[in-house]
């Protein structure tokens, strides 16, 4: 009975220490569903010209997205998620009158244990912000290294496609998803020239 009760109050007293140890670690799945769900994409080339068509992006869109890029966190934390989010909301908004949009399509591939697998990415009209929806690679084991690398063109009638980027996500990144538990959106305009700005993507338990 006696030492019922000190194990009780040894399993209290470890329970208190522990609580004030801040969060426990978390526990990640050995697999996840990580779906493309959207990409916002720079109101014009690195060089400022317009997506297609002969002209140059306007200078206050660029000086409006640069002072919002600055206001972004540089990668998509899940605790600053909701942040960017915002940022992306109002860089939507300053580019809102921007024409000459490009025509996104390309492809994302997943690289993970020496293995990869793509997806296309079905070209989208005239936008700066396209979404796609079934695009997701299934039953991923969850492990350091892997990669989403995310490729996109401006598709062209005449001549080649332009390119707008490529960018690699981390399993920072997805594991930032997974913990938020809703589309997260990862900054990537320093791996792409300014040209593709974020990569919205969803990850979760399976
Ligand atoms: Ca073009
Ligand atoms: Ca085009």
């Amino acid at each position: 009975m006696i030492v019922q009760k000190i194990h009780t109050v040894a399993l209290a007293l470890l329970t208190a220490l522990l609580s004030g140890c801040g969060p426990a670690p978390q526990r990640l799945p050995d697999r996840v569903n990580i779906a493309l769900i959207d990409a916002t994409i720079g109101p014009g080339t690195a060089q400022g010209k317009a997506w297609d068509g002969p002209g140059t992006v306007p200078i206050a869109a660029l000086q409006e997205v640069s002072r919002l890029l600055a206001t972004a966190p540089m990668r998509g934390k899940a605790e600053e998620a909701a942040k960017t989010g915002a940022v992306i909301a109002e860089i939507t908004a300053a580019i809102a009158n921007v024409l000459a949009r490009p025509d996104p399509r390309g492809q994302v591939e997943l690289l993970v244990g020496g293995a990869s697998r793509r997806l296309p990415l079905p070209e989208r009209r005239d936008t700066l912000r396209p979404t796609w929806q079934g695009v997701s690679f299934d039953q991923i084991p969850l492990v350091e290294g892997m990669r989403l690398r995310i490729q996109l063109f401006d598709a062209d009638d005449i001549g080649s496609d332009d390119p707008i980027g490529t960018a690699e996500l981390t399993h920072e990144d997805i594991v930032a998803a997974l913990t938020h538990e809703q589309v997260v959106q990862i900054r990537v305009d320093q791996q792409t020239q300014g040209q593709l700005l974020f990569v919205g993507i969803s990850v979760a338990e399976r």
